[in-house]
């Protein structure tokens, strides 16, 4: 049995194409059921479903033989606990966005910069955050927040934030502006080492053939 883990949404919507290509079609009804274990054309193959910041976890530790994740979950993940067993060998080009600082428009970010402020910075992201900010020499007090990030330039809790842009919706229906990119991300597969070595030819046939449908 192969375990591949998903997360709900739109790593989910936008890896189901590729498995497809791959031959493998999910039997089970994914949004109205709540079963957490779903059942596929392959009798070799299941998909089970997790947060999307726990995929790491699950792959890194075995419950799933392979994930599909977001480069941000990523690294936060390999900040927080090390890749150890952990392989990342494709990128899937899918739920493409990009990590960028965000400010109210009122505020100057690059003379705060050049001032060489300290700049309170409200994130998700806090690894990515301070790697990006030490690199530029920026003076920054990083504040963790789980969600709703576009709230806190709004309150004052924070002169900027560190988050997901996609099309810029919004930021801009919280009236904030993207002031830089910090870089692109899009969804990785990642695989577990020793399922890799155990499972070999039927996971790389899966890999495989992620790799002919990946989007260039
Ligand atoms: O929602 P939940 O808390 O369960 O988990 P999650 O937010 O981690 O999952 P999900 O499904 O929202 O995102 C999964 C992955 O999709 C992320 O880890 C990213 O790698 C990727 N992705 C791609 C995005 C976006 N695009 C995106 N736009 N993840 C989140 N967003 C959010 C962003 O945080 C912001 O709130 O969408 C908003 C911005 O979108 P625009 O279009 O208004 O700019
Ligand atoms: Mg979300």
């Amino acid at each position: 049995m192969i375990t591949l883990a998903l997360s709900k949404g739109r790593i989910f919507d936008e890896t189901l194409p590729m498995l497809a290509a791959a031959g493998v079609t999910i039997t089970d009804d994914a949004e109205s059921s709540r079963r957490l274990i779903l059942d596929t054309s392959r009798p070799d193959v299941r998909v089970v479903l997790v947060r999307a910041t726990d995929v790491p976890t699950y792959v890194q530790q075995g419950g799933a033989d392979l994930g599909v994740a977001g480069l941000d979950v990523l690294l936060e993940h390999d900040a927080a606990v090390g890749v150890g067993g952990l392989y990342r060998p494709l990128d899937l080009g899918i739920a493409r966005c990009r990590m960028s600082v965000a400010t109210r428009a009122d505020f100057d970010y690059a003379n705060a910069v050049k001032q060489g402020s300290r700049i309170r910075v409200a994130t998700k992201y806090v690894s990515v955050a301070r790697d990006h900010f030490a690199e530029k020499g920026v003076h920054v007090d990083l504040i963790k927040l789980y969600g709703s990030m576009e709230l806190a330039p709004l309150t004052g809790l924070a002169d900027a934030i560190v988050d997901l842009v996609s099309t810029g919706s919004t930021l801009k229906a919280n009236q904030l502006r993207e002031v830089e990119k910090i870089m692109d991300i899009s969804a990785r597969l990642v695989v577990n080492q020793t399922a890799l070595k155990l499972k070999r030819e039927p996971m790389r046939r899966l890999i495989d053939a992620f790799a002919a449908a990946t989007q260039p």
